[in-house]
């Protein structure tokens, strides 16, 4: 029987992110997504106009019914929130289903490129960081790794080389050490490369790929679906981290040769489920 994996995220109609991203992926690894909606989208929220349904009041059911219907998972992976109540939902279904062979993975998401999402308070960003520290994985970047830590994301953003990567690991050390965690950190720019990084008890990697640029949506959401993907199926960090770098970076290819790219419509990634559909065979 396929493996199956709790995925918590907002369905938004446009913008290849969330749950649109996590079902593709988790379905060319061979794992059966079972979606909460954190809330309906018309699409993501970066484009000019949008509208949300929030769908906090029928979570709730989920575990309740789930529970009667004796649901077990081999993974659990929650991303975007619509408010902070969620996190308690999150937490709950974590405490109620996670037993020693569940795989819990947070992408704590919140923003980029230094600003928090509209839709995020404070109050939000706090509570994420108390569902993150509950994770076995997180996948923030950099800018969620700023606000877990506390950290000013233009003074890290704007160091030298050298300088930047010592400061993602110093900050990410802190969470692994103080969770019991890995910490995955996902693009890392620095002139026209992007690194992502693997942080934790014994292990400590960093995979470099090619920035163009430009940053899509729903790219952080498609590389942590790929890393839960590829762990879930049981290839070693390393290999989730370069399955999930090169994924993105061959639908960004995709992406870039055409023409009136609108950033805010994602990536190209539909063509290239088939790579992540071979990584399981070797
Ligand atoms: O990809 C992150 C994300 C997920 N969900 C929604 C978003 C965003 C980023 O803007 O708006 C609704």
């Amino acid at each position: 029987m396929a493996k199956k994996a709790a995925v918590i995220n907002d369905l938004s109609g446009f913008g290849k992110c969330s749950l649109n991203a996590a079902i593709a992926v988790l379905s060319a690894f061979g794992i059966q997504p079972c979606s909460i909606p954190t809330a309906i989208l018309t699409n993501q929220t970066q484009f000019p106009i949008y509208k949300t349904v929030d769908f906090t009041e029928h979570m709730p059911d989920y575990i309740n019914i789930w529970k009667k219907n004796n649901a077990s998972f081999n993974g659990i992976y929650s991303g975007y929130i619509a408010n902070s109540k969620q996190v308690d939902f999150i937490t709950e279904f974590i405490d109620t289903f996670k037993d020693e062979n569940t795989l819990v993975l947070v992408d704590p998401v919140m923003g980029d490129n230094g600003e928090v999402y509209r839709e995020y308070s404070r109050e939000m960003c706090d509570k994420m960081g108390e569902l993150a520290a509950k994770a076995d994985f997180i996948t923030p970047n950099l800018t969620e790794l700023c606000i877990l830590t506390g950290n000013d994301y233009f003074k890290v953003s704007g160091l030298p080389f050298r300088a930047k990567i010592s400061a993602v690991e110093e900050m990410a050390y802190s969470l692994a050490d103080k969770n019991n965690q890995t910490v995955t950190v996902t693009g890392i720019i620095d002139g026209d490369k992007i690194y992502n990084g693997v942080f934790g008890q014994n292990i400590e990697l960093l995979v470099t790929t090619k920035y163009y640029n430009i940053s899509f949506s729903g790219t952080g959401d498609l590389f942590a679906s790929t890393f839960f993907g590829s762990l879930m199926q049981g290839f070693n960090t390393q290999k989730a981290l370069e399955t999930a770098g090169k994924f993105i970076e061959i639908s960004i290819l995709d992406t870039i040769c055409q023409e009136d790219i609108d950033p805010n419509y994602g990536v190209e990634f539909e063509k290239n489920l088939s790579y992540l559909i071979q990584s399981t065979d070797t």
